[in-house]
């Protein structure tokens, strides 16, 4: 009975460490992309990890995702020097190295408003896969449903083998 229990444990560590470098940002919360959400307070309860995604939500035609290539087109708006545009109202972005990446709206005084985020990612290894950090505050939840679907048959496994002790 021993293995099987420590064999479960490995299969869901494995799992919600897999969780935790494929967790998608909803940027800005459940407020979404939007002019009136405070990004510098989402921001400040993120951790962005090599392999995250940021999800753009938004009412398509009334915003745009423009990325912006330095710092000081960010600070500047600078929307004329973007470097990517997206504009579907449901915008992934993967960030896939570590670094800084600027995003604003492309919509006229939007980004003047404070629609803009600064991102800063951090390569996987650096940060501890500790479950804390992933399931807290706004990552996402098709990644923790499509962990459960996977972990639930997992624990019926383990409950009727347990139950009827073939091990
Ligand atoms: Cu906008």
């Amino acid at each position: 009975m021993g293995h099987m229990n420590t064999i479960f444990l490995v299969l869901v560590s494995v799992f919600i460490t897999k969780e935790a470098l494929a967790a998608q940002h909803v940027v800005g919360g459940s407020q979404g992309w939007d002019a009136s959400t405070d990004f510098n307070s989402w921001v400040s309860g993120q951790t962005f990890k090599v392999g995250d995604q940021l999800a753009f939500k938004y009412t398509s035609g009334l915003h745009s995702v423009v990325e912006l290539g330095s710092e000081s087109a960010y600070k500047n708006c600078n929307i004329g020097s973007a470097v990517n545009s997206m504009n579907t109202g449901s915008d992934v972005v993967k960030l896939n190295k570590p670094g800084t990446r600027y995003f604003a709206c492309g919509t006229l005084g939007h980004c003047g408003q404070g629609m803009k985020v600064k991102i800063t990612t951090v390569s996987a290894g650096n940060a501890p896969a500790s479950t804390s950090s992933s399931s807290s505050s706004t990552t996402t939840s098709s990644a923790a449903s499509a962990s459960l679907t996977f972990v639930f048959p997992l624990v019926l496994t383990y409950c009727i083998f347990s139950h009827f002790s073939f091990f």
